[in-house]
């Protein structure tokens, strides 16, 4: 039995920038960061059995079934890449992944240091997932109207086309984000009395809302920072 070092999970609605600001977080603390649903995306890509079963949830704005969802993320969790903690975004997405993780804490003596929720308007979540763009070959994320990409329609590091998310059409993120306000956000109520819940105003520059989420942990101490 190991006991980690450092776990978090970051909590937003569709657009509330998990991906992003987790990116931030995840390198200043030295914790690993799983993107779930880069994870669904690549099992979907690589046309495994779990992909193949995941695909169509996906690609409506749904969530995936738990027991699915549930299998790859712990199974991931215990390979010796996060023996010292982790970084989760987009995982739980519902109660029962909620408890599971906790039970999975417990078994390896181990808590959640962090819960970061990340609150914006449905409004902001709508302008920023319509004018997102990412990279299909390396996984960046762009944005038309506040983080375009140097050179028009190309990602800055590997140069390949930009695209756009097949559940960033419109019919699909209002999907997703009604599908966050039925499963998702009564997690807000499960994690926010614990001493570690960061409500943060995810609205701002890109910047400034890191600032916010990084004074919070330093105000904290934990996570050796
Ligand atoms: P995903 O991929 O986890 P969502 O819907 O939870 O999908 P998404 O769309 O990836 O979340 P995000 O990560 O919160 O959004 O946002 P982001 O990509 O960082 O930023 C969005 C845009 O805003 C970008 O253009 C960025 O530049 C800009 N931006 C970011 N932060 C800021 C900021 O602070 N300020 C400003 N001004 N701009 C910012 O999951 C996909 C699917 O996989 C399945 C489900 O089917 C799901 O729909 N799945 C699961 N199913 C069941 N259970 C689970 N646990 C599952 N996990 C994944
Ligand atoms: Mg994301």
């Amino acid at each position: 039995m190991t006991s980690r070092r450092c776990n978090l999970i970051i909590l937003g609605a569709p657009g509330a920038g998990k991906g992003t600001q987790a990116q931030v977080v995840s390198k200043q603390l030295g914790v690993p960061h799983v993107d779930c649903g880069r994870v669904v995306r690549s099992e979907v890509a690589e046309k495994t059995e779990f992909g193949a079963k995941a695909e169509g949830y996906m690609v409506q704005g749904k969530l995936v079934p738990d027991d699915l969802m549930i299998g790859i993320v712990l199974k991931r969790l215990n390979r010796p890449d996060y023996k010292d903690g982790f970084l989760l975004d987009g995982f739980p997405r519902t109660l029962d992944q909620a408890v599971k993780l906790d039970e999975f804490l417990d078994d390896s003596a181990s808590r959640l240091d962090y819960v970061i929720s990340l609150g914006i308007s449905e409004e902001t979540a709508v302008r920023r997932l319509s004018s997102r763009r990412v990279c299909p070959v390396d996984g960046r994320v762009y944005n038309l109207l506040t983080a375009p990409p140097g050179n028009e329609d190309t990602c800055d590091v590997c140069q390949n086309k930009l695209v756009q998310r097949p559940d960033d059409m419109p019919g699909t993120i209002i999907e997703r984000l009604k599908v966050y306000h039925e499963e998702t956000a009564p997690l807000i109520e499960y994690y926010k009395s614990g001493d570690g819940f960061l409500d943060i105003d995810g609205g701002g520059e890109t910047d400034v809302v890191s600032e916010s989420i990084m004074s919070a942990i330093r105000e904290r101490g934990r996570c050796g920072i």
